[in-house]
């Protein structure tokens, strides 16, 4: 899929971390910029960090007008993908629920409705009734603990295969010339002329990176790694304002097909999609501890089973395949931290919270046309760094899929 290199002295860009945000910046830097001297380095192997383990869900009805702009961009990405890249990634564009079981949650799901017809976008509030004729297995009777008073529809939200779009990238951005390094750490961002004791930090200039297979210059390094964003980040001397906690995520043995769209349940802290395969993939709030372990626990799946089977109480015979977890980089307004710092050269694509695979193919898109032009691409204008001192937030927690 893709060739090995000897990593070399210098490229013209530099980007941290082999996930969809990175390898879909190399490629557009390539494909629309021309701009081909790139080297991807990752620590472990491409795809292995959130990429990976995402519960593969896509949608673009978020609350802000810059939020909905920025992931509808992405799902038309995502729509042409297959094609543009050569690659099936199986997208399934088959609608996404999320349900409300409480007035506040209907007043919210109204509100993000509105929001997205604005911006052309398709979502609307539907009844209990509707519901059930999109998705039979659901509960909607009005005994439950949790009665489902409604919903937001948004018919263009679906599920893509995670892995398919990791190497659906990897090989195009080889093909037009980019070096893939797996299994190459960064140790230190090398920096010159900043305010820190060492150098770094506000006022300074990015001169590459020092890794385990040895240092390589360079004007620009993009920061795209989630988990370990922020790590990465103190070692250019930019500190971010991110926390980081696992969310856990499920999946059951294949059965027939009867789930036909993507559920969520925000006062049930659970959403649900089955894939081509017939698997239930199960995902949940973040865990509520900040840490960079990512085991799984069995409060998890009893939990997570308890609230599954009051909203589908027909699944509980299904029996459970495995568990894994990934790492969220939590953000104070739940938006990204996107575009160049007060290092100059040092650009960042972090802080995706549980976002991230929805938004990988526009961020790609917008860092590369950002290193183009020199400055932050209309589109993530907003989701600048200088937002936090500013007091500027784009505040998209009411559009997390369950509460965080
Ligand atoms: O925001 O749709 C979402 C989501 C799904 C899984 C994690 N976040």
């Amino acid at each position: 899929m893709w060739r090995r290199h000897t990593l070399k002295s210098h490229y013209d860009v530099i980007i941290i971390g082999g996930g969809i945000h990175g390898l879909a910046t190399a490629y557009y830097l390539a494909k629309n910029h021309g701009i081909t001297n790139v080297a991807v380095v990752d620590k472990g192997y491409l795809g292995g960090g959130g990429s990976g383990r995402n519960t593969a869900i896509v949608r673009s009805n978020y609350l802000t007008p810059e939020g909905v702009a920025f992931y509808d961009r992405s799902l038309e990405l995502y729509n042409t993908m297959a094609t543009d890249l050569n690659l099936n990634v199986m997208f399934s564009r088959r609608g996404h629920l999320t349900l409300a079981h409480t007035d506040s949650a209907l007043r919210t799901m109204n509100w993000r409705a509105e929001v997205n017809k604005l911006a052309g976008v398709d979502s609307s509030v539907i009844g209990p009734q509707e519901v059930k004729e999109l998705a039979p297995s659901l509960d909607v009777s009005t005994g439950t603990r949790y009665p489902i008073l409604g919903a937001l529809y948004h018919p263009p939200g679906g599920i893509v295969r995670h892995d398919a779009v990791v190497w659906g990238y990897a090989r195009a951005a080889d093909h037009l010339g980019v070096e893939l390094h797996q299994e190459t750490e960064v140790l230190d961002i090398l920096v010159t002329g900043g305010e820190g004791p060492d150098g770094k930090g506000h006022g300074g200039k990015v001169t590459g990176i020092r890794t385990n297979r040895g240092d390589i210059s360079s004007p620009v390094v993009v920061n795209c790694t989630a988990g370990w964003a922020s790590l990465i980040s103190n070692m250019a001397g930019v500190p971010l304002p991110i926390t980081t906690h696992p969310l856990q995520a499920a999946v059951t043995e294949p059965c027939k097909v009867f789930l036909p769209t993507v559920v969520v349940s925000g006062s049930l802290h659970v959403y649900v999609s089955q894939t081509d395969r017939g698997e239930l993939v199960f995902g949940a709030s973040v865990d509520p501890v900040g840490t960079y372990r990512v085991n799984g626990t069995l409060e998890f799946i009893e939990e997570l089973a308890g609230h599954v089977l009051e909203l589908m109480p027909g699944i509980s015979k299904m029996r459970l395949l495995r568990q894994w977890s990934g790492l969220c980089d939590m953000t104070p307004d739940y938006s990204p931290v996107m575009g160049y710092t007060q290092v100059a050269g040092y650009l960042v694509d972090v802080g995706w919270g549980t976002y991230g695979f929805k938004a990988g193919p526009v961020s790609g898109e917008t860092m590369a046309e950002s290193i183009a032009i020199g400055r932050n691409a209309d589109l993530i204008a907003s989701f600048g760094i200088e937002r936090f001192t500013e007091g500027d937030l784009v505040g998209e927690k009411g559009a997390a899929a369950v509460g965080h």
